[in-house]
């Protein structure tokens, strides 16, 4: 996969690609990640890449012409119609839909290249969204100052369901939201330790008995904190 981010601040994405999982797939060929400053794609002297909203109001929007530039640069045309399959130009912004599990999965496994524009919380110019963006990402019902931590937490959640990327061990089959619920509690020694103690049913070695423990404490915790994902927003069950 290859993954292009444009913004108006490359440094504030410094060295988050650096770590972990998202370096390991990097470094073993499984993604290639570019930032791009949509600065050096404005052409006038002022290399403005906001304005003023038409019709009066707060803030700057970003503007059309740097963005389609970029686009042009990137993907080789600005209509969305001409992109090849497998490319998909996300714009991340509160209006997009809901980042959930099954759209990272879609995304890991659909997509070859893959183009992220950083919107503004003032907002982007519509003409950004109907002629470039395949789709509108939004990471929850909360206001970020940019879509850049959106970007983030998007790449971060397609990368690492890349084949090869988990390695061996460890595997995205069993985790929490695949599951449709939360993950269960874990342990690792010292069995006791400032006198909390790991439950004695994940030290007698009863595997049955461990999974459903685990089973009971992820449905627990789901009950507790998220019950919306066992009954669903309509209540159904
Ligand atoms: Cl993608 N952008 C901004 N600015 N705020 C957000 C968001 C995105 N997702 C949730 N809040």
């Amino acid at each position: 996969m290859r993954i292009d981010v444009l913004t108006i601040f490359p440094e504030f994405f410094g060295q988050v690609f650096e770590f972990g999982i998202i370096r390991r797939a990097k470094l073993a060929g499984l993604v290639k990640i570019n930032v791009h400053d949509i600065r050096e794609f404005a052409t006038d002297k002022h290399r403005m890449v906001d304005d003023r909203p038409f019709g009066g109001g707060d803030g700057m929007v970003l503007k059309p012409e740097p963005v389609f530039a970029a686009i042009e640069n990137i993907v080789g045309t600005s209509e969305k119609a001409a992109y090849e399959a497998g490319t998909r130009v996300v714009l991340l912004t509160p209006q997009g839909k809901p980042l959930k599990q099954a759209m990272a999965k879609e995304l890991a496994d659909e997509v070859k290249h893959l183009v992220l524009i950083c919107g503004r919380y003032e907002g982007v110019d519509e003409r950004i969204n109907q002629a470039l963006a395949t789709d509108e990402i939004s990471i929850g019902d909360y206001v970020l100052s940019g879509g850049e931590p959106a970007a983030i937490v998007l790449t971060d959640s397609i990368v690492r369901l890349l084949p090869g990327a988990l390695g061996s061990e460890t595997s995205a089959v069993n985790e929490s939201f695949t599951s449709g619920m939360l993950d269960y509690p874990h342990y690792t020694r010292p069995a006791e330790f400032r006198g909390m103690k790991v439950p004695d049913v994940l030290l007698n070695g009863n595997h049955a008995e461990i999974e459903k423990w685990r089973r009971n404490e992820a449905l627990e915790k789901t009950r507790r904190y998220r019950n919306d994902l066992l009954v669903g927003e309509n209540g159904e069950m």
